[in-house]
């Protein structure tokens, strides 16, 4: 097919096509400014948050048709009434004066490439024809949708009754992946997101990095607080005194990367001196030859001169978990693509859990499985005409990773992208090789609610309203009690903007293809689901939220435990990554060291902002305008750098950061370690406020360590200098 797009140039489009603050009926800021104590709602609307992916509920107060202020929603299982800094300033978002306006099509004049707005009905026929001849001559197979969030549900569907059926996300193979693999070998299920942990009633809880408290998934913050109230002991493993250590009995400022060796030789403790759950493993375990066996050699003396961490404190920390047992717990983090050996990592987490024996008991892993159970009884046929979907080359990836769709796509063997709510550009690692797969596309659609990145790399930009204008669909889950939780408007979609909400964009789209019959008017479908489940729409909007009494989390007295593992038990030693060629016994493999003068990259999350999505809210911004670089005081004056001084970085492999960083002085980290928040560094000028404040930990992580299980992409094999 013509390939008109091959040559992808980022576009940089003139304003004239972004709303600007004067267009604002109020001034967004000045509202802001006011006491907000002192307004009084017209409206009170319960809604659910997409700050991030927690999905709490909130309440939106508006007057005057705006959203003032926004707070917990009382009985929401994930809000308990609170929301995180980020969860009340979603109007930040809604008001953001650099918001998409109309749609965008990618257009060549003089030879310079450029945006120029589209109606709806233009860039949708465009959309659909492209997407029709790529299906015609190559196979609809050919064609991936990339997705976070909630919203995207509305285009998987779309996609899978048209024929698309390869589907990928960042918040795999970058984020819990290894995680979730890990615990599906050992106890037959992940861990699952909110995550099955009852660390509210934990006595003892080891974070292995997870560093709860800026990581501000807000009902798991608040079982950390409630856990730390009530006197939980707490283990801090990070080369970083994070707010967690602060919180923490014991901080093990870990050499990076070594972790592996430091769990092998707690599990050896426990094995070695018979404090494990012994009554448990006997009747739920298999695999303690071969486990003991594996871990022979991790003794507390090894694991010393690998992990920095001393061996009498390694065996103090195994004997205080077999204390507590069964209301200690080892946290499996959830962002574990750290260093590729990831899923086994992973796996030694899991097989301390399974030694303490603390599976569905207070203060352990619990794994809620009911939902409040909203049937749908629309139906949505799939096409499967078009071939099998894209099967990962990593055996034991139950998705595929965003990664390999990236090289599968140089390779010339995916042609369209559709990217909805993930910018992809600064989320994979690598940006070299995301960028040229996005050259060597035919087609690539962005739907987003800003001007991120992404968007400035597709063909058609389709502007979606934000979370606070539109439905979506029902949130039918579990946390420790089964709910089913409304996403509603707010407010009206701002009159300004030309953005719609995704279930209208699908429904539209799905018209051009003659698929129309999948969308009923969405009020329609979703009072028909509620009405399936005995209640109804009107019900829902003015509750906001409905929850189930019944999970039965804990084991009851006499209950057997089932796992649905090869097994039947919880595998200590896996049967299954033996057979294909994977240590059974997870087995620690040295990672690359600092080349002289470089220093190990590594970073995380800040309480006041969602990776880069949050970076050009204005009202987050003044709380965090930029990221800082952590360095140590002894490393810094070694090198003659200044506090408060801002430097370019340079990696290992000559990349040089677009923008500079301020250094953060602290003894806080290890020497050989400097730490950023993710999400900052934005290169796309549209972001008025975001460009260029701070830098993006993205960009220097140009090497990734694959995980070979399932295809993880190690972040922190990345060493920087600094330039001045
Ligand atoms: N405010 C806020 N909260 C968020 C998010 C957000 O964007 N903003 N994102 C959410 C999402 S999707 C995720 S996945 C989670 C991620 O949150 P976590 O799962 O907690 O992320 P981690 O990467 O485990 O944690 C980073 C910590 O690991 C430490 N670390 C770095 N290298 C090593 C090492 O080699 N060993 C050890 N032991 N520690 C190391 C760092 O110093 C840092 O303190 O956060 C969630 N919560
Ligand atoms: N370098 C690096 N990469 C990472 C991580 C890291 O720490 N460092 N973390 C990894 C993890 S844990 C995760 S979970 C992923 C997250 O990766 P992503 O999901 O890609 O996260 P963001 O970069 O915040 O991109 C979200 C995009 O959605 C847009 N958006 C926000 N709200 C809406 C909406 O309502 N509708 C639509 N259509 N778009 C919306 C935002 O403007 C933004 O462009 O990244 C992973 N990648
Ligand atoms: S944790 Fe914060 S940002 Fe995430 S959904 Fe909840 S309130 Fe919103
Ligand atoms: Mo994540």
């Amino acid at each position: 097919m013509g390939n008109s797009y091959s040559r992808r140039d980022f576009i940089k489009v003139s304003s004239c096509f972004l709303a600007s603050s004067s267009m604002i009926g109020v001034n967004p800021i000045g509202l802001f400014a006011q006491n907000m104590d002192t307004l009084v709602a017209d409206q009170v609307i319960p809604t659910t948050c997409e700050l991030c992916f927690w999905r709490c509920g909130v309440e939106a107060h508006v007057k005057d048709d705006k959203v003032f202020k926004l707070t917990g929603q009382a009985d929401h299982p994930l809000s308990n009434g609170k929301l995180c800094p980020r969860g009340t300033s979603g109007h930040g978002l809604l008001y953001d004066p650099d918001r998409l306006k109309t749609p965008l099509i990618r257009e060549t004049v003089d030879g310079k490439q450029q945006f120029r707005p589209a109606s709806w009905d233009e860039a949708l026929s465009l959309i659909a024809s492209k997407f029709d001849l790529i299906k015609e001559t190559e196979g609809a197979d050919k064609i991936v949708l990339f997705s976070h969030g909630f919203g995207s549900s509305f285009f998987k569907r779309l996609f899978k009754a048209y024929g698309i059926h390869n589907f990928s996300a960042p918040s795999y193979a970058q984020c819990r992946g290894a995680r979730e693999e890990a615990f599906k070998l050992t106890f037959g299920h992940g861990v699952g997101s909110p995550e099955g942990l009852d660390v509210a009633q934990c006595k003892y809880l080891v974070l292995i990095g997870s560093h709860l408290g800026e990581n501000m998934h807000n009902t798991a913050v608040q079982d950390f607080a409630d856990a730390v109230s009530a006197g939980c002991k707490v283990v801090a493993v990070d080369p970083r005194f994070s707010v967690a250590a602060s919180k923490a009995e014991r901080w093990l400022p870990i050499k990076p990367g070594t972790d592996l060796a430091l769990l092998r030789s707690l599990i050896h403790v426990l094995l070695e001196e018979k404090l494990y759950d012994q009554a448990f493993v006997k009747e739920n375990c298999v695999g303690l030859e071969e486990l003991i066996a594996g871990v022979a050699d991790a003794t507390p003396e090894e694991a010393y001169g690998l992990t920095g961490i001393d061996a009498q404190t390694i065996r103090d920390v195994a004997r205080d978990m077999a204390r507590f047992a069964p209301a200690a717990l080892v946290h499996p983090g959830r962002h574990v693509a750290w260093y590729g050996d990831d899923t086994q990592r992973e796996r030694a987490i899991a097989i301390l859990n399974g030694l303490l024996g603390n599976y569905r008991q207070p203060g352990g892993l619990i794994h809620p499985t009911k939902k409040y159970g909203v049937p749908n009884p629309y139906h949505f046929p799939k096409d499967t005409s078009v071939g099998a979907p894209y099967k990962s080359r990593f055996p034991l990836a139950s998705k595929v990773p965003a990664n390999e769709i990236v090289e599968e796509t140089i390779k010339g063997n995916f042609k369209a992208w559709f990217v909805y709510g993930t910018n992809l550009p600064e989320t994979l690692g690598d940006q070299k090789a995301t960028l040229e797969a996005i050259k060597a596309l035919d087609f690539m659609v962005a739907v987003d609610v800003l001007p991120m990145e992404v968007t400035g790399y597709a063909d058609v930009v389709l502007p979606e309203v934000s979370y606070l204008e539109r439905y979506d669909d029902l949130d039918d889950r579990t946390y420790r009690k089964p709910y089913v939780a409304i996403r509603q408007p707010a407010v009206k979609p701002l009159s300004y903007l030309d953005a719609k909400p995704g279930h209208e964009i699908a429904q539209m789209l799905a018209k051009k293809w003659g698929l129309a019959e999948l969308f009923p008017p969405i009020e329609e479908y979703l009072d028909r689901r509620l009405k399936e489940a005995g209640t109804d729409l009107l019900t829902l909007k003015s509750k906001g939220v409905l929850v189930k009494e019944d999970n039965h989390l804990f084991q009851s007295q006499g209950e057997p435990l089932r796992f649905n593992t090869p097994s039947g038990k919880i595998e200590l030693a896996s049967a299954l990554l033996s057979s294909h060629g994977f240590d059974s016994v997870p087995q620690y493999t040295k990672h690359p060291e600092n080349p002289p003068g470089y220093y190990r990259l590594i970073y995380g999350r800040v309480p006041m902002h969602t990776f880069g999505r949050t970076s050009n809210n204005r009202i987050l911004g003044e709380l965090m305008p930029e990221n800082e670089l952590w360095i140590n005081q002894i490393t810094a004056q070694d090198l003659g750098l200044n506090a408060g001084e801002y430097v370019h970085l340079i990696n290992q492999d000559g990349k040089k950061s677009a923008s500079k960083i301020r250094l953060k002085l602290t003894e806080r980290i290890r020497p050989d370690v400097v730490y950023m928040a993710h999400g900052f560094g934005h290169t796309d000028k549209r972001l008025k406020f975001a460009y260029h404040r701070g830098a993006s930990a993205n960009e220097m992580i140009t090497n990734l360590t694959l995980d070979p299980i399932m295809g993880g992409t190690g972040f922190k094999n990345n060493f920087v200098t600094f330039s001045r």
